[in-house]
C-alpha cells in the first residue's frame, strides 16, 4: 500500500512540475513577474495534483449496461431500477420487428430494427418513476408497450 502511495504521489509531482513548465513558458516575458507567477504555479500546481486522485476515482464510474430485449408486445424486462447520477448504458435488443424506447422526460430515444442491437448512454439526473414507450409502431399491440424505470437516489 504504501509503494501505490509512493508511486501516485510521484506522479502528481510530475503534473505539478509540468504545470509550472507551463506558466513559465507563458509568461517568460516579464523577468520580475515571472519569478512570482512561478511561485503561484508551484502552489496551485501541487493543490491541485494533491487534490486529484481522489476526484478522478470518482468521475470514473463506469455505466452500468442493461439489456432489454423488444417484441410484441412488451419488454423484457418490463422493470428496470438505477441510480441517479449513474450512468446508464441501454442495450435494446429488437427481437420480431423494429421497435423503439423512448423516455420523453428524460431525453432518451433508441430504435432498432427487427434481429437488431442498439445502444444509448444517459445519466438520469432526477429520481422518480419514468414510462418508456416503445416509439416505432410495430401493430395492434404498439401502444401498451412500455417499460417503467425506476430512478432511485
Ligand atoms: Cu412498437
Amino acid at each position: 500500500m504504501a509503494d501505490k502511495h509512493g508511486r501516485s504521489c510521484e506522479r502528481g509531482g510530475l503534473i505539478a512540475a509540468k504545470r509550472i513548465a507551463g506558466a513559465a513558458q507563458y509568461i517568460s516575458k516579464g523577468g520580475f513577474v515571472k519569478r512570482r507567477f512561478m511561485l503561484l504555479g508551484m502552489l496551485i500546481g501541487f493543490a491541485l495534483a494533491g487534490m486529484t486522485p481522489a476526484r478522478s476515482v470518482k468521475a470514473q464510474a463506469a455505466p452500468r449496461r442493461i439489456e432489454v430485449t423488444a417484441k410484441r408486445f412488451a419488454f423484457d424486462p418490463g422493470e428496470i431500477t438505477v441510480k441517479k447520477g449513474q450512468p446508464v448504458v441501454l442495450v435494446l435488443h429488437g427481437k420480431d420487428a423494429a421497435h423503439g424506447l423512448r423516455f420523453r422526460e428524460l431525453n432518451v430515444d433508441v430504435k432498432v430494427s427487427a434481429g437488431g442491437t442498439s445502444e444509448v448512454q444517459f445519466t438520469p439526473d432526477k429520481t422518480g418513476d419514468f414510462v418508456g414507450h416503445c416509439s416505432v409502431f410495430c401493430g395492434s399491440g404498439h401502444g401498451g408497450m412500455m417499460l417503467t424505470l425506476h430512478v432511485v437516489d
